[in-house]
């Protein structure tokens, strides 16, 4: 199985560390949008990452993948089955996916993506906006809803913490700090999720890039 794409995206990210969390063994194609090689647009018709395949079996959107891979291989069961823990689970995706994704793309893309690897400049008021204006209100919901167990659903993992954890690793390269004074149930959390296997080496591969690509 192929995902196309960097996981410096958290979509790609997510679906590397629920593969992972799955132990199913998927091959990352380094891939990123604008790639026009028909392999890849075929797995993703709108040109974003991730894209994926399995054989002749292509879809993109990092929800659909993590679907099909729950499917293909039950057990450990990632998106929960019962209904309220499932519909909770789907809701933590999708925070993550739009609403938390909103406002750390804001950061990520205007310090590091645009003026890096873009050559377009970032625009330094959407980034400060998004981190000072933006973000808490996010952190101050998760620290509300973060059980003692430190999983989100089920007190044990599942997409739910994989969806969420994951944009903290682009805050983490952007050096945005979580007050562990002001959040201290989110920063343990976030720092738990992130040190599990199925992330730490992603984690320590993109900081590392980062690096070697830094002015
Ligand atoms: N809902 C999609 C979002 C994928 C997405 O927007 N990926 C970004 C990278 S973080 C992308 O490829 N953007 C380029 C573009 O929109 O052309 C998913 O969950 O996979």
């Amino acid at each position: 199985m192929i995902v196309y794409g960097s996981t410096l995206s958290p979509f790609v990210r997510k679906v590397m560390a629920f593969a992972a969390e799955k132990g199913i063994d998927v091959e990352l194609k380094p891939s990123a949008p604008g790639n026009k090689d028909p392999e890849f647009l075929e797995a993703s018709p709108f040109g974003k990452m991730p894209g994926f395949r399995d054989g002749d079996f292509a879809i993109s959107d990092s929800s659909a993948i993590v679907a099909y891979l729950d499917a293909i291989k039950p057990e450990p069961n990632l998106i929960p089955t019962e209904p309220r823990a499932r519909a909770r689970t789907i809701w933590f995706d999708e925070y993550a996916d739009t609403i938390l994704f909103a406002c750390g793309g804001k950061m990520f893309f205007n310090r590091i993506v645009g003026p890096r690897f873009l050559g377009v400049p970032g625009d330094e008021e959407i980034a400060r906006k998004a981190e000072c204006d933006e973000l808490p209100p996010l952190l101050d919901y998760l620290e509300r809803v973060i059980p003692d167990s430190g999983f989100l659903v089920e007190d044990r993992i599942t997409l739910a913490d994989i969806a969420v954890a994951g944009p903290f690793v682009n805050l983490r390269h952007l050096n945005v700090a979580i007050d562990p004074a002001r959040w201290p149930k989110v920063s343990r959390y976030v720092a738990a999720i992130l040190d599990r296997p199925s992330f730490k080496p992603w984690v320590e591969r993109e900081a590392a890039f980062l690096e070697r690509t830094a002015a």
